[in-house]
């Protein structure tokens, strides 16, 4: 569609991405508010539904798409939205520049455990050889993103973010309620001793994973001559963000039980907008194959093995996996 006036830029990026940006942030901030209430904002606890996942939705699960949703669709920016708990894409603004996926709630087991949870979302041009409703518009490689990111419910709530330069990390000020930015450039270290996996699959994984993760727990008695420490967060967003601030592994290996079903995680809303966030600070993020971010996807909630997070380390497992 031919503009009319110059898209203005700021530090390279389009003012409507921007403008984008700052409305998935506002949803942000209703549910930062809401998980730091917790019990008494009624948000704890299950819904009596399962979104398509096959998973029973939490109420923050429910909120919390709710807000995002109503905030994206009222953007005159948002051709089509995708969400972990939307079975389908939802049809923004015809002609709209930027198309919007997103899991709203990542980690949702920990919150009724009080436990770190997080927004995940990530930005593609529109496509306008489809119609804006069809999921083709998010048959894109991840490569395609123009912005990705993560907002942290932690002890601080903390936006992560790029838009194809560094990975910024930006902190809320529940003062003034704005985002500051905090650390101008993440930068994973190239080496790790921490490795993070949920172990209790350990019997579904090919032998080259079991391999590489039984070498890590032998420690310096083992092949790799030095000790390993393991954490598992039970959410994506908090395993990714550990990775991003000092380093580190982290796998979610295809599961040998399931072949339809080659691993747990999400490209669209999880794999792929961490990919590059990770990719931004450094760091590798890998299906076992080929680089996450060179996926053609094939359908909207398809699941991917995913192996990220420190260059050397991650490079060592895809090495076992030749
Ligand atoms: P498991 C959360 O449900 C999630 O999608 C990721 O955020 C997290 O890394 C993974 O699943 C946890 O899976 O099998 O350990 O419960």
């Amino acid at each position: 569609m031919q503009r009319l006036i110059p898209r203005l830029r700021a530090d390279g990026v389009e003012l409507e991405l921007i403008m984008l940006i700052r409305t998935v942030l506002a949803a942000s901030k209703e549910i930062a508010f809401r998980v730091s209430q917790g019990a008494l904002s009624g948000v704890l606890g299950s819904t009596l539904d399962e979104n398509i996942q096959g998973e029973t939705q939490k109420k923050l699960d429910v909120l919390s798409n709710q807000l995002i949703k109503d905030m994206l669709l009222s953007s005159p920016d948002v051709r089509a939205i995708a969400s972990e708990e939307e079975d389908d894409v939802v049809k923004g603004q015809e002609g709209a520049p930027y198309i919007v996926a997103f899991d709203p709630l990542d980690g949702s087991s920990n919150i009724d455990i009080n436990g770190q949870i997080g927004t995940i979302f990530t930005i593609y041009p529109a496509r306008d050889d489809v119609p804006a409703d069809s999921p083709l518009q998010f048959a894109q490689p991840g490569k395609n993103q123009v912005c990705a990111g993560y907002v942290l419910y932690g002890p601080s709530a903390l936006l992560v973010m790029t838009t194809g330069g560094p990975t910024r990390q930006y902190t809320l000020d529940r003062t003034h309620g704005g985002y500051l930015l905090t650390k101008p450039e993440l930068s994973i270290p190239e080496q790790t001793s921490e490795f993070s996996i949920n172990m209790a699959n350990f019997h579904r994984w090919q032998q080259p994973i079991k391999d590489y993760i039984s070498e890590l727990q032998m420690g310096k008695d083992g092949a790799r001559g030095r000790q390993f420490n393991m954490r598992w967060n039970g959410a994506m967003v908090g395993d990714v963000h550990r990775i991003l601030s000092r380093g580190g592994i982290f796998l979610y290996p295809a599961n040998q039980d399931q072949p339809t079903k080659p691993g747990k995680l999400r490209l669209l809303y999880e794999a792929n907008p961490m990919a590059m966030l990770v990719e931004q600070a450094g760091g590798l993020a890998s299906n076992g194959e080929q680089r996450i971010l060179d996926i053609q996807p094939s359908d909207l909630h398809q699941r991917v093995p995913v192996i990220t997070g420190s260059q050397e380390e991650v490079e060592y497992v895809l090495d076992k996996l030749k």
